[in-house]
């Protein structure tokens, strides 16, 4: 289906997708095409067998500055219960490869929001992030609130959603939000280096790591060991598992093939 604001490449670096947002005069501003666009994009990355990393990115400008304000603005609280955007959001965190979110400029409200339903965050060293969602009157309604408060505890996150203040790069690395700040001109290639890197790893692997981590989120610790141990044991159950170890043993480059 042809795409108006989101832009894929695939194999941008050996078995990485590179999907770009792509409404530069709205500072990718997320309307409902966009973000219908973007999880359509997404859903089927994931089920490409020649895809084992997604990065996410926007341009240098922003990364995405919101959801749509203009499409937002005469909605009623029925409409938005019911607002065609709302499952978008769920659907893009159900997406079971790694996804790298490179961040330039400004990141803020839902972009912000998008960025976090990402695994991983790497940010250009002038990005801008924000939830300056209470100066419209409203609050982050996509996962801000929950997430942000999971990555910078519970001071800083009502400090930045209750003044709507922007935040740093380095003020965002150093909350555990951002994992990499990099140079403004490189900060696209270091998250698609990032992303073949972890294309490189033995993809069930890589899966199973994934929702184990989530998991830490989601569960009580109990539950999350019980799931860590399980996801630990079947990989025992993997083709590629006994070819990283006898690679190791052999002393030699491991050739993991998904299985
Ligand atoms: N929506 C629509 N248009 C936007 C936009 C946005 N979020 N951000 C920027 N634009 C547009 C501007 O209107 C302008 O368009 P024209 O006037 O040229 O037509 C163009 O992009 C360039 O922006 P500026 O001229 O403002 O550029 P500046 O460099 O002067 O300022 C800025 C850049 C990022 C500081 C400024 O544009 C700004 O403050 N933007 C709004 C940031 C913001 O408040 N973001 C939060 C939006 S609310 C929900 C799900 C999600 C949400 C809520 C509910 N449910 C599922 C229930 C999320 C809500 C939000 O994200």
């Amino acid at each position: 289906m042809p795409m108006d604001f989101v832009k894929v490449t695939k194999a941008a670096k050996p078995y990485v997708a590179l999907v770009e947002l792509n409404r530069p005069k709205e500072l990718n501003a997320l309307n409902s095409q966009l973000l219908h666009e973007l999880r359509n994009a997404m859903q089927e990355l994931d089920r490409d067998e020649a895809v084992r990393a997604i990065v996410i990115t926007g341009n240098a400008r922003a990364f995405a500055a919101g959801a749509d304000i203009k499409e937002m603005a005469d909605k009623t609280a029925v409409e938005m219960m019911t607002y065609k955007q709302s499952g978008v959001w769920g659907d893009l965190k159900k997406i079971a490869k790694p996804v790298v979110a490179a961040v330039s400029g400004f990141c803020l409200g839902g972009g912000c929001e998008l960025a976090m339903t990402c695994d991983i965050i790497v940010a250009a060293e002038s990005a801008q992030f924000g939830q300056p969602e209470i100066k419209l009157g409203i609050l982050p309604g996509a996962g801000g609130t929950q997430r942000l408060t999971h990555a910078v505890g519970k001071a800083r996150a009502m400090d930045l959603i209750l003044t709507g203040r922007f935040f740093s790069a380095a003020e965002a690395e150093r909350w555990g939000l951002v994992s990499r700040i990099v140079p403004d001109d490189t900060y696209l290639a270091e998250a698609l280096h990032l992303a073949e890197t972890i294309a490189q790893m033995p993809p069930v692997a890589v899966r199973l790591a994934k929702e184990s981590v989530n998991a830490a989120f989601e569960l009580p610790l109990t539950e999350g060991l019980q799931l860590e141990t399980k996801n630990a044991a079947l990989l025992f159950s993997t083709e590629d598992q006994k070819e990283g170890m006898k690679a190791f043993v052999e002393k030699r480059k491991a050739n993991f093939v998904g299985k």
